[in-house]
Formats: C-alpha cells, structure tokens, sequence
C-alpha cells in the first residue's frame, strides 16, 4: 500500500509527530510515517477497537443526517463519460400526467411549492433546473462537467446499503456530449445487459422510489358515451373474450380453430391491450391484464425475439400503461424490457442486430438474411427516449440517438431510404428497393414523431430530413391514376424503378403529413394527405367485401381495365390499422365528422366479414363476400391500434386524447410529448 492509501487519522496530539521547517510534502510524508509507527505500536486488540468505534461513529451520523437518510458522498468510480444523463427536469412539466395543475407560464403546482422545502425530494430539483437555452448552450457543458453526478447512500427494501446516482443534482450535459464518447456508452450498456434487474447499480423498484416525485399520475377516461363507440366497445371485449377462453397468456388468437399462437412467447396480445382497455375504462379487463403482468410476464426465456416488435409492442405497450395508470409496476418491467433489448445495439456500426435474445442477452441479423429492415432500426427510438425520460436513465435515448445520427449521415436519394441496413458496416444496402410501405414505412412515421416528442426543435435534423423525403414522395413516388386521377405512392424496385404498388401500410401517411401539418408543415403535405386518404378510402369501398386488401395496384396507363386492382396473391386482409388511425388524426385534427362516417362503413364490414364465435380473424380473401377463407390469426395490433383508434375516432370529443401533448407509437400507445 502506498502512502497515499492511507486514510488521516488522528489518535491523539502526542502521537503525532510535527516537523517545522520542511517542504510541505516532507513535513506530511513524515506526519504520516509517524502516525504510521504509533498505529503499529498499538496492542491489535485496541487497534481494532479504534477502528470499530470510528466505523460505528460514521454509520451512525449516516443515518442521522437529514433529508430521508440520504447523503451525499462522492463517488470517484463515476467519470465525466459515465455520468448518467439527467433529464432535463422541465421535461417532467411538460408531460400531460404529470401534475395537471400545472400552468403554461410553468408555475410550479402547490404540491410541488409545498415539497420544494424538503431539501432531497425530487420535485425540488424543479426549482434547481436551468432555462433550457442555457442548458443547450454547449459553452455550459464544460461548468456542468464539475457538477459531476455525486452518489447517494439508499437503504433498499432488504435493509441492504444501496448507492445510487444522486438525482438531486441534475446532469445537464448536451446529449451530443456522451453520444460522442463510445467507449463509454458501450460499458454501460454491457453493465446494464450483466445486470438486467438493476439500472445505476441499485434495483429497479429502489431507484424508481428515488426519483418517485416525478413520476406518472394517472389519466382519468370517462368510457364509451354513444352508440358507435359502445359497439367497438362491445367488439372489443368479444374479442378479449375469446383471447382469454383459447389463448390467455400466449401471443395471439386463432380465432376460428380455437387455439393460441406463439410468437415471442411474450402474451404480446395482453401487453398491447392494456392502454386500450384503460381508455376505453375496461377496469375489470386492465385489472386482470395488469396481474398477469405483474405476475407471469417473464423475460428471461432463450428464444430469439424481434427488437422492433418487442420495442412497439411490449415495451411501447408497457410505458403507455404507465403513463396512463400511474402503476410504476409497468415501469419497473419496461426497464427490465429495455436491458434486455440493448444487446441489439453491440453491433459494429451501433445500427441495432434485429434479432436478440432476452434470456441469453445476445443479439444478431435474421437468420435469412445480413441486412436488418430501414424502418425496423429507426422505430424504436420513441420508446427507448421515454423509457429514459421515464426512468432518468439515459443509455436507452443514447443509444438510439446514435442510430438516428448514423442514419441521418447516410447517403438518401431525395431523401427517401432504401428498406434494408446492415448492422456490421451501417450501410444501406446497394440496389433496395425504396417503399414507404413494408420495411420503408415508420422511418419517415419517427422522424415527424420523435421530433414532435422533443419539442418541435427548429433546424433539427429529424424535420429536416422529414421534409426533404416528403419532396422526395412527391417527386419519386407519387402519382395519380390515368383516368380517375387517385393518387397513390408506389415504390422504387432497386432504387430506380417505378411500380405502381401501395401496402395498405402505406395509408398511415395521410394521418402523419396532416400531424405535420398541423405543426407547420407546409400545405402541399395537407392536400397530398388529403388526396391520399381518399384513395385509401377507395381500396376498402371498392372491395364487395368493403374491406381493403394487403396491397393494390394502380393503372398506369388508361388502357388498364381498372384504376385500381388487388391481384390474387394480395387480396388478404389482417384486421391492419393504419387508414383507421389516418381517419382518426382527420378526425382529432379536424373534428369533421365525415371522417367517422368513414370509419364506420368499414368497421361494419369488419363486423360482417371478420367476426366469428371467438373473436374476429384475418381474411384470405377481400374480392368475394361468399369466399372470403378466413385466415384464422387475430393479430394483437387489432387490439392495441385498429379498435382504439376506431373507439377514439367515434369519441364526441375529438381531442379525448391531446395531440398536442401525446404521441402515438406505431403500435398505436400513446406516449407523452416532452418539451426537448
Ligand atoms: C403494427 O405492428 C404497427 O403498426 C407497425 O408499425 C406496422 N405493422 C403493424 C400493423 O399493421
């Protein structure tokens, strides 16, 4: 042990031995060899009775401080790169469960006035928070680099000493700051994916509990309040109803043979149901679901699951039931969720594997093929930001801010992306074809969402790069019909050419580019969502069944037969959502009623074509009402997407959920809009 080991101790005035007239270093090398040899020459027996009583005396006034037991103690293990990122505090005010009273000039509610008192509670870091100009300020990062995130000593639920991060001191360093010291970010995510049960060294449960003045109060629904939204109610417990008989804690529903269908073994169609339930005041229903989670929702299994799947579904499913209700149990599984998914992002690149394996924590590509899917990889950032923003732990928004920036640095052609990316180089693939259907999709759904979840920044990379593909669908992807002039968004084959083919995954555009209109996106984007929401429209009414196909075609020349035509092999439907949640956000957004008028020609069709004894199932067949060969799987988006945006969509109250303060995942859970 070098003479720097040594802790100062001073036993007695005599036994030290005080030179004058040497160097300060001298004189203390000295003090201490002194101290040294009197320590030596004492019996071991009242050594170690010194040493007790000193341990006792410290243990003691640790537990006497105030400021419930809590005390702060610097932690020279943590360095400037490690320190977890503190979200910014206003963030919390701007976040529509969190303390309604709050005011739009951001006077602080009388609970909180009331708790800023108490020197340690977590509501008085309100008053501690800086002007968010100041805290973007870059010139501030090297002043708050000395505010190192000190630790705190916590008794956990065991009596056990835990030492946590101190949230009483917020870190306030510009995320571009850690994101740009990888070595970093990556031991962390290694130390969260060791320890999956634990987040800043202490469980789960003990550090909620330390940051437990900030988080969700519940949302208060009133239920169904006419006809229409009664009968989505009723289609929905039908549908639950079934679920629980013949599939209760599986995936899905095979609704007509009867039986369950695995898929990540993750009881996906309970977890997805769960905000529906509690918007629509499904108490018993969300109740019983909420237990199952509580109880049976394990995620330790060895089996690959999908990271974008589990990310929209599970983990977006868990964090809207946790805003929604306010029951923290949803958050504790949702960062237990969120460790287990980071073995994704070990990848070369940090473009994130698709597949992992929550039990054994590991990840890599699918097994068909190297590439991961465009829009797989840039939709999980919505998620992972607000289990972030939920927990104050920052390597989930960290580590998709990283796939955001290699993204956006990534060669686009008029800004459009091609539908697969490699993991290992993070590279587009050569010659993919561009699509914003199927792969393509919600990246250009995330890059309006997650810049409207962090507060509508101008000049921000995420709108900048939105607009720029909305020109690129004007100009590359767009075109109408010969005759009947539909206009539709077909996709590029190889990067290059035009195919006159529209998923119906596709029909969530008109819903997004009015969203973005709505937040000053120009109004060429307002009429192409207009136009475009018709001929969704149209592949549903021009069906004999009045349901849309999985994909349609559009003439391009007037020598076709039809404007528009399903081919065989596409004619299926599988209860998909988005022309309903485009019609819902026409509806929110507008509060024309035409649009539930819409919706309702189509969920009778639902209800006519799709509905059997045990719930409602996919169809093989759109084009013929006396054939329509059912598919026999009941997706869990039916629940957490098709029948809440149709119940939302029939609300008198078109703003029954704020769009303004809620964004929805694209599985269709709300989660909250934070101010940055
Ligand atoms: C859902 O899982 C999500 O909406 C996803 O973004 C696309 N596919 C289905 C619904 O069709």
């Amino acid at each position: 042990m070098t003479n720097t080991d040594h802790v100062a101790l001073t036993l007695s005035s005599t036994s030290v031995t005080s030179l004058s007239g040497g160097a300060a270093g001298d004189e203390s090398n000295i003090s201490r060899r002194s101290f040294r040899r009197s320590w030596n020459q004492l019996p071991r027996c009242q050594r170690n009775l010194i040493i007790m009583a000193v341990t006792a005396f410290i243990f003691t006034a640790l537990l006497f401080l105030p400021g419930d037991q809590l005390i702060n103690i610097k932690d020279v293990r943590l360095k400037p790169g490690a320190a977890p990122f503190h979200i910014r505090r206003e963030n919390t005010l701007q976040n529509p469960h969190h303390h309604p009273n709050v005011d739009k000039d951001n006077e602080l509610p009388d609970d909180i006035s009331a708790a800023v008192a108490s020197p340690m509670t977590d509501e008085n870091r309100l008053t501690k928070a800086k002007p968010a100009e100041e805290k973007l300020d870059g010139s501030k990062f090297a002043e708050n680099v000395d505010k190192l995130p000190e630790t705190v000593v916590v008794g956990n639920e065991n009596g056990i000493i835990d030492i946590v991060n101190n949230v009483d001191q917020p870190i306030e360093q510009p995320l571009e700051n850690t994101i740009n010291d990888p070595s970093s970010l990556r031991a962390e995510v290694e130390e969260a994916i060791r320890n999956p049960f634990k987040v800043s060294h202490v469980s789960i449960e003990s550090h909620l509990q330390s940051i437990s003045g900030q988080l969700a109060k519940p949302q208060h629904f009133h239920g169904a309040t006419n006809e229409r939204q009664s009968a989505v109610v009723a289609a929905f417990k039908h549908s639950w109803a079934g679920y629980k008989t013949y599939a209760w804690g599986h995936d899905n529903l095979k609704p007509v043979s009867q039986t369950a269908h695995e898929w990540f073994g993750l009881g996906l169609s309970i977890v997805d149901s769960l905000d529906t339930m509690y918007i629509m005041g499904l108490e018993d229903e969300f109740n019983e679901a909420r237990n199952w989670v509580k109880d049976a929702l394990h995620f330790h299994t060895n089996r690959d699951v999908n990271l974008f799947e589990v990310t929209i579904r599970v983990l977006g499913g868990l964090l809207s039931a946790y805003h929604l209700s306010g029951d923290r149990m949803f958050l504790v599984k949702a960062t237990e969720l969120g460790n287990r998914l980071l073995p994704s992002f070990l990848s070369p690149s940090g473009i994130p594997y698709s597949d992992v394996n929550l039990g054994e924590r590991s990840a890599h590509s699918p097994k068909w093929s190297p590439d991961s899917s465009t829009s797989e990889v840039t939709t999980i950032q919505l998620e992972f930001r607000d289990l972030s923003r939920s927990t104050n732990i920052s390597i989930y928004e960290r580590v998709v801010n990283v796939v955001n920036e290699k993204v956006h640095a990534l060669d686009k052609s008029h800004g459009l992306v091609p539908i697969f990316i490699n993991a290992n180089t993070g590279t587009f693939r050569n010659y993919a074809t561009i699509s914003l259907g199927a792969r393509g999709d919600s990246y250009y759904e995330y890059l309006l969402k997650q810049w409207l979840q962090t507060g509508r920044k101008d000049n921000d990379n995420l709108i900048l790069d939105y607009m720029q593909a909305i020109d690129g669908v004007f100009t590359q992807l767009m075109r109408r019909t010969p005759r009947e002039h539909w206009v539709y968004i077909g996709e590029l084959i190889n990067g290059h050419d035009f195919k006159p083919k529209m998923d119906h995954l596709t029909c969530y555009l008109p819903g997004t580019l009015l969203l973005g209109h709505q937040n000053g996106m120009p109004e060429s984007h307002l009429l192409l969502a207009k136009d475009l929401l018709d001929t969704c429209y149209q592949t549903y009414v021009r069906q004999p069944t009045q349901l849309a196909a999985e994909i349609s075609y559009f003439a391009l020349t007037d020598k076709e037969e039809n404007d528009i035509y399903v081919k065989s092999n596409d004619a299926h439907n599988l209860l998909r959502p988005e022309f309903i949640e485009s019609l819902y956000y026409f509806y929110a957004l507008t509060g024309n009623r035409t649009y539930q008028d819409m919706g309702w020609v189509i969920f009778q069709a639902f209800e006519k074509h799709s509905k059997v004894a045990a719930g409602y199932t996919s169809l093989g067949n759109v084009k013929n009402t006396l054939n329509t060969r059912m598919r026999d799987l009941m997706e869990s988006f039916w629940l957490s997407e098709t029948l809440k945006y149709f119940y939302l969509l029939f609300s008198d109250n078109c703003r029954e959920i704020d769009l303004d303060k809620w964004v929805f995942n694209s599985e269709g859970h709300p989660l909250p809009v934070y101010q940055n």
